[in-house]
């Protein structure tokens, strides 16, 4: 790492984001079970097989095999001189069904292999306690989060792996994208409606049980490791007024507030002062034990981390839905968009910072940041990836501007250095990496990895502390 002055602080955290579901495959191995993640052969937008058909393809069981081919796959990380690596814990490795009482030693020992070789290789670990992976044992047989039972179960879980990995890991965070309890509430939290259950009623509760897990988890989390960090992890893509009519910019502030929510009660640790009218109009009564509202007051989470990969417009009385990459919209006419249709915005990235820096007054670290494109070999038997790069250089020119605006960050994980299974279409052809991994849509590929032009590229900015962007 350079010597010279930076503007991003010397200790900041460099690295890429992956998932284990979406990059690990061994789905069944050394005593693993299923979880959700197992269960969607096209992503977690497309449909959900609570029972697995025989024969039909799911892209997440084999995935790029990480679980196999981690040591070389950490090399490379290690090549682009990264300092910190993000994946989560497999929740179903260690409790295969989620509701047993004892851990399964074989998923221990995995990650303490898995973390010990990031240790080795200069990378902090920082982990996902949950990302979309619920064991899908607690969907079908406790309906998931809706059910109080699931809090005691998420507890054990925290306890074998706190117990475990205290001392090898420092940077936690609890659900990911915990907001997307909105869009995608099978992913984040295992909740599949039934016809006639008020979903926003279903949707709170179980939000609400998961929030007492969370201040549960930061309490335990700092009794056994007091160095630790325990983050909360939130989609915060932005979302744009798509005028300047007054109702066009309420209504955008009203859409913003449904994801703020969620990091308003874990990092306030309370209840915002709006959610009284959104629970009233959607008839929502959640149920709470007597202590909960201290709980969450008391433990409140040490950063945001979260992910940006776009913004949209909204107008008024326009969609509230969104996918994997956040708040659905309208076509911002200023901006180009990624083939995948994702608005590219760097300006947004340094909009954000600021909003959830001056919202909260708390540390924030960039964990998803990225481009999905579909690469393709030239003639030279190269993949060039110019966009990659520009995308990249531009956001992390923003987020130095946002350190430059008094912005707290530690650090940036770009989502997929290597090309890891799409969460949102299950796609293997929607390419994040800055390794290529040879694998198709339908499964057939070598599995063979090589760098793109991205690769030498990222290294020297990472080398330079983020200063030559060139
Ligand atoms: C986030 C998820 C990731 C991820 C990323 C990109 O929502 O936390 O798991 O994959 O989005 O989305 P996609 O894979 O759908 O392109």
């Amino acid at each position: 790492m350079t010597n010279k002055q930076t503007v991003l602080p010397k200790n900041f955290l460099w690295g890429g984001a992956i998932a284990a579901n979406q990059a690990e495959g061994a789905y069944l191995e050394d005593g693993k079970g299923l979880d959700i993640s197992d269960a969607f052969p096209n992503g977690v937008r497309g449909a959900f097989d609570a029972e697995l058909i025989s024969g039909k393809y799911y892209p997440t069981h084999e995935a790029i095999d990480f679980y196999h081919r981690y040591r070389e796959d950490l090399a490379l990380m290690e090549e682009m001189n990264f300092n910190c690596f993000r994946t989560s814990i497999a929740w179903s490795r260690i409790f295969p069904n989620g509701d047993e009482t004892e851990p399964n030693e074989a998923g221990l020992k995995f990650y303490d292999d898995l973390f010990d070789e990031m240790i080795k290789r200069g990378m902090e670990p920082v982990v996902t306690i949950s990302h979309y992976e619920t064991p899908l044992h607690l969907v079908t047989e406790y309906g998931s989060w809706r059910n109080r039972k699931l809090v005691g179960f998420f507890m054990n879980y925290c306890t074998a792996i706190f117990e475990r990995y205290k001392g090898k890991v420092k940077y936690w965070m609890t659900f990911n994208e915990i907001n997307n309890m909105r869009n995608i509430p099978g992913a984040a939290g295992g909740i599949f409606y039934t016809e006639t259950e008020n979903k926003a009623n279903t949707m709170y509760q179980a939000s609400h049980n998961m929030f007492v897990a969370n201040a549960l988890c930061v309490k335990l989390g700092h009794e056994l490791m007091p160095e630790a960090l325990i983050g909360c992890m939130m989609s915060l893509s932005n979302v744009y007024p798509n005028s300047c009519r007054p109702e066009d910019v309420f209504d955008t502030m009203q859409l913003r507030r449904r994801s703020l929510f969620f990091s308003d009660v874990m990092l306030r640790g309370e209840y915002p002062a709006y959610a009284k009218r959104i629970w009233e109009e959607n008839d929502v009564h959640v149920i709470m034990e007597d202590g909960d509202l201290d709980l969450i007051k008391t433990y409140t989470n040490d950063y945001l981390g979260f992910s940006y990969y776009r913004t949209n417009t909204h107008q008024y009385l326009g969609s509230f839905d969104g996918d994997t990459g956040g708040d659905d919209g309208l076509v911002n006419p200023y901006l180009e968009s990624t083939p995948w249709g994702w608005p590219i915005d760097a300006v947004g990235f340094r909009y954000t910072l600021n909003e959830l820096y001056v919202h909260y007054e708390l540390p924030l670290f960039c964990v998803e940041n990225g481009i999905g494109t579909n690469d393709e070999f030239s003639a030279d038997d190269k993949i060039h990836d110019p966009y990659r790069i520009n995308y990249v250089r531009d956001h992390i020119d923003a987020m130095k501007e946002a350190v430059k605006d008094g912005v707290e960050l530690m650090g940036y994980t770009y989502w997929g250095p290597i090309d890891i299974v799409s969460a949102g279409t299950g796609e293997m052809k929607k390419r994040y990496g800055f390794v290529y991994v040879d694998k198709d849509n339908l499964g057939v590929g070598t599995l063979k990895r090589t760098k793109k032009d991205s690769f030498d590229w990222v290294k020297k900015v990472i080398a330079s502390n983020g200063e030559d962007l060139a």
